[in-house]
């Protein structure tokens, strides 16, 4: 059992959009951490976009790395300091296209750590250009008539990929788009800290989420369209 308020998180007023699904994410973990009861020797990395100010939220020890680095410094840290838990936070435009030589090349390496990876399938912070995880058809800053694949290429499913790693531990892709989906990413958090509390090496978890300033929709309207549009090209469940 939990308090009402994890002991891991900041009581601080949020930066995120209402209806986002960033500010869901980022309590999660907390309570995951309280009930492994590693709040004193975790170390999270926030990353660029809206989660850089993740720290602002997270009451345990943090860093934060530029531009898809995430992986690098949890790697560096998880090295240096075995006995931690370590962990990073990544968007799609961050994980996927800035930073994807580092998340594949420490996926491959089997390295002791849990990266949560947030798609929502644009660039949220800098005002939602495409991102590699936008779908086929998705208006953003950068796709204004849509994302066209012969232009545009087509979605990366960045878990499937790392998936095909033999020294990749575990990856699952879970949404926080309503109660039950909340209560399984959870579940998925908690799986990958164990796994790396166990040794049991490199856990991702991807988070589909909501981005509603950026799909130019109401909160309810973007719960609604992740349901029923994102799911069908990034389905929910364990891949690895
Ligand atoms: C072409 C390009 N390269 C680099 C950047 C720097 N940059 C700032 S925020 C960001 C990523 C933000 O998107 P994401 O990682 O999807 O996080 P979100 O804000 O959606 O949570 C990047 C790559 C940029 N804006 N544009
Ligand atoms: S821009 Fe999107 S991802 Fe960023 S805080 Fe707002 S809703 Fe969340």
């Amino acid at each position: 059992m939990i308090s009402w308020f994890p002991k891991s998180m900041k009581h601080n007023v949020t930066h995120y959009c209402a209806g986002c699904g960033h500010g869901i994410i980022t309590r999660l973990i907390c309570e995951a951490i309280d009930e492994l009861n590693i709040r004193e020797k975790t170390i999270g990395i926030a990353p660029i976009g809206c989660a850089v100010l993740a720290y602002n939220y997270w009451n345990f020890d943090t860093t934060e790395a530029a531009h898809g680095r995430v992986p690098a410094v949890a790697m560096g840290i998880k090295r240096v300091l075995p006995d931690r838990i370590v962990f990073g936070c990544q968007g799609d435009g961050d994980l996927a296209a800035i930073g994807l030589a580092e998340i594949i090349h420490c996926a491959n390496r089997g390295e002791n750590i849990c990266i949560f990876f947030i798609n929502n399938a644009v660039y949220g912070m800098t005002q939602g250009q495409m991102a590699p995880t936008t779908l086929i058809g998705q208006k953003t800053a950068t796709t204004p008539d849509g994302r066209n694949p012969e232009d545009d290429g087509y979605p990366l499913k960045i878990s499937e990929m790392l998936a095909l790693l033999p020294a990749v531990a575990y990856i699952e892709r879970t949404s926080v788009h309503n109660p039950q989906n909340v209560i399984k990413t959870k579940k998925a958090i908690k799986k990958a800290f164990q796994n790396q509390i166990e040794k049991k090496g490199f856990s991702l978890v991807e988070i589909l989420s909501t981005c509603p300033s950026c799909w130019d929709k109401t909160p309810v309207e973007s719960a609604l369209w992740l349901q029923n549009e994102l799911i069908k090209t990034f389905p929910l469940g364990v891949l690895k």
